[in-house]
């Protein structure tokens, strides 16, 4: 097996595809992990990195947010944390020479995939005004460019500071203290395209943007609604606390366009029997919904339950002593139209009545749900109507019940805790004004899509991103290309090389950071950093690892030391102290965010600490009524015009949301390949199209532009009728810019009116 990285570049030549997978895990994805890692990082290197993964003096897996439970296999990681992993600790490095032989313009050329797999960045890089090519530059030559180009601007307004969500909860604070520090609260960060609006569905309903169900939960629950979520690929340590909860009595409703392999049937590879076995039967209920259904379904079942003549059917107890703006909602909800929820959900009567079943059955509920809710237009309003459904039955802060939006990134809800966050609340700000000692600026900053609208009208001329990959994790992939060229200073701290590294502004650097993997060494010693899960819990993550090279900074480094050189004295922030010794920015930390008490003393506790939340423990509602408040919530509608298809865009199996691990889709039955669409076989009758026919996807926009990814395989496939599904990021050119969810402004990368054109036509 090589070690070398691949000189050529692929494409999509070899495909193959065969029958979608029943089942999720087992031996397969045991195998798949090692291979990737010994590919990447060879035998020893394997063991010696994967044994760390989520233990308590290891480090915080990089994939996703689950959370690990308190009692740990000495393997706490899956297939796809194993790739997550073996793609930071790789053994490949990119070099000057690299950089000498490739152009800026030929790396521009080069897939995902092929960027990804040249290995670990090394050393600071610039690219001048007029050159061709990324060239060395010493750290302090690079902070003094960022520096006075920051110090040149008319207003800190235009300057961008962007987050992605692998920053620990250190150096987001230090960050985000030096951009406030600097005069400016713009701060878009992956969450923007994310979970925003579970974060402002939730804030306005219970008082708080986060979860209210830990592990614990999950394990007493007697009905877990898994909805718009591909766990088995996404979050596949789910499927153990699933499968868990299943062995516990609970029931499983999935509510998916997309017979998930891992919804259906899970093979735990940490046990025997799923070695070798059937695995566990997931889902008992599979609801097949149309891409955008779910406000209709569960309004639909908010109907029924106000209609139905079990005693038990609406908890009238918790509604009355808890809760605010019943009589608007139940008003509202009693009119809805049962033709528009047939059309929207493309379900039957019969499934949503059996589903009330399964809900009248069940004393506590619980409801997870990630991207298939988040990205549409109505967003925001489908998970109020969650919420409603919750309130109804007092499912929320009640053991064994409540709201789980299933996070992606490891840390983006400890960011967002950190003040990582465009519109700060006031308490936050006045707390780090008393801390600090200056007045930070108060007016509302830019989200991802108002920065991209910034950048491209000139209004934004700086650009510096705190990993991510910006250029391909936004909409309008050619708009945001062209804004993100519109700066004259484009600045990317990384582990890896992307695409963000090749289409620059005027002038452009690379500043290489450590990963989570990697040992931290500061004049003050050896240092961890801490990260929050999906379930607020917050816990130490240390790296193990030799940096990939000793000229690689720590992010909290590089934000002190960029803070140094832009203000100088400017209020008299103790940087190097923060820099020296992380448990100065944790003590700063427990001063300015409420939660982190003790904050030092017990994040070095062998299972961290968990975050108060109000809803949950004390059944308290901090909201604006000071209850929970029930909404009403208009449904329209997406109705596609006639010869089109509602196209959402995915994940593959071997990806990790711009980077592309593989080419193989291995639960969908996609080998060798990622330029395909998946269709019902029902529609392409209709449309006139083949299976495995070629044609380009164009999408229609209100405003009667067209958007063009050419060149797709058509996959029949047994999505819901009228729907259709694509990988991001290739599909993120058809994505409108101006096309975002009511409220959280989230780019609607889930529902895209599109037509399949015979390619060449
Ligand atoms: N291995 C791996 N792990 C990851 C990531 C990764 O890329 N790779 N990304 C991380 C990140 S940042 C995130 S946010 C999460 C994402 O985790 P997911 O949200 O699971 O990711 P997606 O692939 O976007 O899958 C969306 C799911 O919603 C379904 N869906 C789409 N539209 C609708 C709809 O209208 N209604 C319903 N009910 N379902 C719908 C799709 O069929 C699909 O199953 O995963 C995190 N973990
Ligand atoms: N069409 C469409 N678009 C989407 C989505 C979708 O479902 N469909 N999903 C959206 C979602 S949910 C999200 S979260 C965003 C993701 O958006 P981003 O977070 O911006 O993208 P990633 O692909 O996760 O970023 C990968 C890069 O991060 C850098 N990196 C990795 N680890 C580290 C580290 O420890 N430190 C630093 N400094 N850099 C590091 C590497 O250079 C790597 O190339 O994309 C969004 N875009
Ligand atoms: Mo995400």
């Amino acid at each position: 097996m090589s070690r070398e990285a691949p000189r050529e570049d692929f494409d999509d030549s070899g495909m193959k595809i065969a029958k979608p997978k029943r089942w999720a895990a087992g031996v397969p994805g045991v195998t798949a992990a090692l291979r990737d890692s010994y590919e990447q990082m060879g035998v020893k290197r394997t063991a010696l990195t994967l044994l760390k993964v989520n233990q308590k003096d290891g480090f915080d897996c990089p994939g996703c947010a689950w959370p690990e439970p308190g009692h740990r296999h000495t393997a706490e990681f899956c297939e796809n944390g194993a790739k997550a992993v073996a793609e930071e600790a790789t053994t490949r490095r990119i070099t000057r020479a690299f950089f000498a032989e490739h152009t800026v313009a030929e790396l521009g050329e080069r897939t995902d995939h092929w960027l990804g797999r040249q290995g670990r960045l090394t050393e600071p890089m610039v690219r001048n005004p007029g050159s061709e090519h990324y060239e060395p530059i010493s750290w302090d030559d690079a902070f003094g460019l960022v520096a006075s180009e920051l110090n040149a601007l008319d207003s800190p307004d235009e300057a961008v500071f962007y987050t992605s969500g692998r920053t620990s909860n250190e150096a987001a604070f230090a960050y985000q203290l030096f951009v406030r520090a600097f005069g400016t609260n713009n701060l878009p960060d992956c969450s923007n395209m994310c979970h925003e609006s579970s974060g402002s569905a939730l804030t306005e309903t219970i008082g708080i943007g986060k979860g209210s169900v830990l592990l614990e939960d999950l394990y007493r629950s007697d009905l877990i609604f898994v909805v718009g979520q591909n766990p088995g690929t996404n979050h596949p340590r789910m499927l153990s606390a699933l499968e868990k909860a299943k062995k516990a009595g609970a029931r499983i409703v999935a509510v998916n366009p997309l017979p998930e392999a891992g919804l259906i049937r899970f093979k735990n590879p940490q046990v025997p029997s799923g070695v070798v076995g059937k695995g566990t039967r997931l889902a008992d209920r599979f609801l097949q919904i149309r891409v955008n259904g779910d406000l209709a379904l569960f309004q639909a079942l908010n109907r029924l339950l106000l209609e139905s003549d079990a005693p038990d059917a609406v908890d009238h107890a918790f509604v009355d002593e808890h809760t605010h703006g019943f009589g608007a909602f139940a008003d509202h909800v009693k009119a809805l139209d049962w033709d528009d929820v047939l059309a929207a959900t493309g379900l039957t009567r019969g499934e949503i009545a059996a589903t009330l079943g399964d809900v009248l059955a069940a004393k506590r509920i619980v409801v997870c749900w990630a991207m298939g809710l988040t990205q549409h237009r109505n967003s925001v309003p489908t998970i109020r109507e969650v919420v409603n459904f919750l309130l109804l039955r007092g499912n929320i802060g009640r053991p064994g019940a409540g709201v789980c939006p299933v996070r992606g990134h490891s840390n983006v809800q400890g960011d967002r805790t950190m003040g990582i966050y465009e519109k700060p609340k006031p308490e936050f700000l006045d707390a780090l004004a008393a801390e600090f000692g200056f007045e930070p600026p108060r007016e509302h900053g830019l989200d991802t899509v108002d920065a991209i609208r910034a950048m491209r009208d000139g209004k934004a001329r700086v650009f510096f991103a705190m990993g991510g990959n910006f250029i391909r994790a936004t909409p309008d992939s050619d708009v945001t290309e062209a804004a993100m060229r519109n700066c004259r200073l484009t600045v990317q701290v990384s582990t890896k090389l992307n695409r963000s590294h090749a289409v620059t502004g005027g002038r452009a650097l690379i500043l290489p950071a450590l990963g989570r993997t990697e040992r931290d060494v500061q004049a003050g010693g050896e240092q961890f950093v801490s990260v929050e899960d999906s379930m607020g819990m917050v816990h130490a993550s240390r790296g193990r690892l030799a940096p990939a090279s000793p000229q690689l900074r720590s992010e909290v480094a590089i934000v002190t030391g960029l803070a140094r050189r832009t203000l100088g004295d400017r209020h008299g922030i103790a940087w190097d102290a923060m820099e020296r010794d992380y448990d100065v920015i944790r003590d700063h930390v427990e001063r300015v965010v409420p939660g982190f008490d003790d904050y030092n003393a017990r994040v070095r506790e062998p299972d961290g600490f968990t975050l108060p939340h109000a809803p949950r423990d004390e059944r308290r509602f901090p909201t604006a009524t000071g209850k929970a408040n029930f909404t009403a919530n208009a449904l329209e509608v997406l109705r596609v015009p006639e010869g089109r298809l509602l196209l959402q865009t995915v994940r593959s199996h071997d990806q990790y949301n711009t980077t592309i691990y593989g080419l193989d889709d291995r639960y969908r039955g996609v080998k060798a390949g990622r330029r395909v669409v998946f269709v019902n076989p029902d529609d392409l009758t209709a449309l006139g199209l083949a299976d495995g026919a070629t044609v380009d996807l164009v999408s229609e926009w209100t405003d009667g532009t067209e958007r063009r990814a050419p060149a797709f395989r058509i996959i029949a496939y047994p999505t819901a009728r009228g729907c259709a599904a694509a990988y991001f990021p290739e599909t993120n050119v058809l994505v409108p810019l101006d096309s975002t969810a009511e409220v959280s402004n989230t780019p609607t990368s889930k529902s895209v009116v599109v037509r399949l054109e015979p390619a060449g036509e």
